[in-house]
Order: structure tokens, then C-alpha cells, then sequence
């Protein structure tokens, strides 16, 4: 090698290791997390909060309900309309809890703003945004659903300065060509992410779309992070859960209803992404699949979560993002009485091969968390 090369060299390699230094600002937390910037210290005591007081170390109604409102937030901005139209994940739901929450798309979205509010405005974190609040809350609350991965998390988005307009949220009685038009709108979000950000719908239940039913779920298992969904989106639908017609809602396959055990409800939207020829092979490529379905959720609320930002702009402190519970590693089946004979396949790949759960009729759908027989919510 020439002199002169291996100079360049030593000296690139200087730069490098003088550049790394100066920009860090690491530091260790007082209960000894190593965090990139000492500002992520202030979202431990908030998780440790969050995760006793409001969600009860339960994957239950309200982490789902601040998992929604995570994408009601960030979704709601607009490339054709302008800034003027919203600012994504910049937490006006929680700054003006009187108009976005009342648009009709965000119906029961009230419930986690007013569970966010009084953490915001207990001024035990001063330092924390409400855009903050709302996307950390998230990935403290799906961190608390088996099979979950450890969300990423930045830290600083500016306060919102006014709230979004109507219209920007997507509803299910949408067609598939106007969610991937609203996604790409959003911001620039495709087919897959939009796919890899249903899984949320897996952790889901439905208090609205069929007003006479309360928790009506989107898998039989709402409160567990398992591709249980994009298998049972793709079964024959024989009924509803509760009343037909409904705006958005199709039959599903489980509508056993059974006092509070309410049978699976299917949103249109979801039905029609598991068999659109954009989205089925994506969709089915889900089952039965975790870590690939972990890894991509992840990957897709990574980009979620900084709508209306520039990541660059904001300090990475996925350090504090709590470790999630344990996975039950249990493999997808098609619910007792079910079969690959009830499968509307629509992606043309072979599809995963899947024992049937045992029982003699229906799976009932339990309304409570961890076998309870009562629960709040
Ligand atoms: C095509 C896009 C989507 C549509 C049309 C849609 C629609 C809906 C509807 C109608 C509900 C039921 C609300 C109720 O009646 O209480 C719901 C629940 C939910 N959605 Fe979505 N959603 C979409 C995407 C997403 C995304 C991207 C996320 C998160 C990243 C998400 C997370 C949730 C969660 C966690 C719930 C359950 C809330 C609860 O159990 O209280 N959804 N969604
Ligand atoms: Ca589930």
C-alpha cells in the first residue's frame, strides 16, 4: 500500500473516533439505565407510573385504548392539505382534548385522553410533551401484551399548536383504495406498513361500531401480541356478535356472544386488507409468524410515532422503553371447530400449516384479562 493511502487512512480513522465523542451526551439514570441523553431519565418514573396506576400491569382495555390513540394522534396530518391541516404525533388530542377527540372517526378516543391528561398535567414531569406522553404511553402499554416487542422511542416533539381538521382519520367502512391513499398522504406510509401497523388489532376490541356491545374484540385473543388475527380475518364470516347492519362491520367467524363474553366483531377494513391483492400476500405472510410480525410492527410505529417530525431532531431514549413481558410462545390455531376449510385465501403462496384448538363447539371469547371472572373494564 502507498505511503500516502495508509496516511488518509490513520487520519479518516482520527476523524471518525474525534467526531464520535464530542456530540454524546450519555448518562446514567439513577437506577442505573444508560441513557443517550440525560432527558430520557425523566420517562422512567412516568412508566413506572403509567404501567401501575393506569394500565394495572394488565394488557387490558386502557393500554389498548392509548395504543389507538397513539395512531389517531400521529395519522391525523396531511401532505396535499398543508401544515395547516395537523401536525401528526404532536399531541393536540391530549392540548385540545374539545375538538379532535369529538370528530366521529375518534369515538371512544375520549377514554385515554383522559387518562393521559392528569399524568400531563400532574407536573411530576415537566419536561415531557403531550406528543410525548401519548407515543411513550404507547409503547409502555403494548409492552404489557405477550408476544410484544420493545417499541422504540424519541423524545422531544414540540407541543401541538392547534388541533388537526376533520376527516383524516381512517374508518372502516373505508375502501382499500382510500386507506392507502389516506397512509400515503399521511406520510408516504405503503401497503406493508400499513399491514405491519394492523397488528395492533390483534391487542383490540371494539366499544362503538356496534353501539349495543361493549369490548367487542378483533381476534379470540385481545390480550395477547399473537397473529391470531390475520388467521381469523381470513375464516369465513357466519354472524355478528351482536346487532347486523352496522357502518363498517362485516360477519366474523367466532360471533358467539355469551353474557359478558362477547363474540369476535370484524371491522369491513380489515376484511378487506386481508384479501385485497395489494395487501393479502403481506397479510398472510403474518400467520403464525411472530418475530417477523414483532420485527415489522416495530419497524412501522418507529416511523409512526415521528410523523410531523424529523427524527434527527429528536433525542433516542428507547433505553427507558420498559422491557415487555415474556411471550407465551404459543402457536397459532385455528379456533375449536374451525379448519383450513373455512380459509378465504387470497395470496396464492402455500399456506402455514395449523392444528385446530379442541373443544366441542365455538370458542367462547373471555372478556377479562388472566382468566378473571370479573374485571373493569
Ligand atoms: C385502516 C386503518 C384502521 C382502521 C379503519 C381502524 C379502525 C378501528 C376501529 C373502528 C376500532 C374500534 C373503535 C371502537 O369502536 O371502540 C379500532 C380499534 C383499535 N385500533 Fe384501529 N384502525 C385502523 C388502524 C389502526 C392502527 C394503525 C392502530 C395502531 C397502531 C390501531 C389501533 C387500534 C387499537 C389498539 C384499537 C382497540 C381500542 C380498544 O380496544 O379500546 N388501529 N380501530
Ligand atoms: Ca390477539
Amino acid at each position: 500500500m502507498a505511503f500516502s493511502n495508509l496516511l488518509q487512512i490513520i487520519a479518516l480513522a482520527a476523524l471518525s473516533t474525534i467526531k464520535a465523542a464530542p456530540t454524546s451526551q450519555e448518562a446514567v439514570c439513577s437506577d442505573g439505565t444508560r441513557v443517550s441523553n440525560s432527558i430520557c431519565c425523566d420517562f422512567i418514573p412516568l412508566a413506572q407510573d403509567l404501567t401501575e396506576t393506569l394500565f394495572e400491569n394488565q394488557c387490558g382495555e386502557t393500554a389498548h385504548e392509548v395504543l389507538r390513540l397513539s395512531f389517531h394522534d400521529a395519522i391525523a396530518i396531511s401532505q396535499s392539505l398543508g401544515p395547516s391541516a395537523g401536525g401528526g404525533a404532536d399531541g393536540s388530542m391530549l392540548i385540545f382534548p374539545d375538538v379532535e377527540p369529538n370528530f366521529a372517526a375518534n369515538l371512544g378516543i375520549s377514554d385515554s385522553v383522559n387518562d393521559l391528561a392528569p399524568f400531563l398535567a400532574s407536573g411530576k414531569f415537566p419536561t415531557i410533551t403531550a406528543g410525548d406522553m401519548i407515543q411513550f404511553g404507547a409503547a409502555v402499554a403494548v409492552g404489557l401484551c405477550p408476544g410484544a416487542p420493545q417499541l422504540e422511542f424519541r423524545a422531544g416533539r414540540p407541543n401541538a399548536t392547534a388541533p388537526a381538521v376533520d376527516g383524516l382519520i381512517p374508518e372502516p367502512q373505508n375502501t382499500v383504495d382510500e386507506i392507502l391513499a389516506r397512509f400515503q398522504d399521511a406520510a408516504n406510509l405503503n401497503s406493508e406498513d400499513i399491514v405491519s401497523l394492523l397488528v395492533s388489532h390483534t391487542v383490540a376490541r371494539a366499544d362503538h361500531v356496534d353501539p349495543t356491545l361493549d369490548a367487542a374484540p378483533f381476534d379470540s385473543t385481545p390480550f395477547t401480541f399473537d397473529s391470531q388475527f390475520f388467521l381469523e380475518t381470513l375464516l369465513t364470516g357466519v354472524g355478528f356478535p351482536g346487532t347486523p347492519n352496522n357502518t363498517g362491520e362485516v360477519s366474523s367467524p367466532l360471533p358467539l356472544t355469551v353474557g359478558d363474553n362477547v363474540g369476535e366483531l370484524r371491522l369491513q377494513s380489515d376484511f378487506e386488507l386481508a384479501r385485497d391483492s395489494r395487501t393479502a400476500c403481506f397479510w398472510q405472510s403474518m400467520i403464525n409468524q411472530e418475530a417477523l410480525m414483532a420485527a415489522r410492527f416495530k419497524a412501522a410505529m418507529a416511523k409512526m410515532a415521528v410523523i410531523g417530525h424529523n427524527p434527527a431532531d429528536l433525542i433516542d431514549c428507547s433505553a427507558v422503553v420498559p422491557k415487555p413481558v415474556p411471550a407465551l410462545n404459543k402457536p397459532a390455531t385455528f379456533p375449536a371447530t374451525k379448519s383450513f376449510a373455512d380459509v378465504q385465501q387470497a395470496c396464492p403462496s402455500p399456506f402455514p400449516s395449523l392444528t385446530t384448538d379442541r373443544a366441542p363447539r365455538e370458542t367462547e371469547i373471555p372478556h377479562c384479562p388472566d382468566n378473571e371472572a370479573t374485571c373493569t373494564s
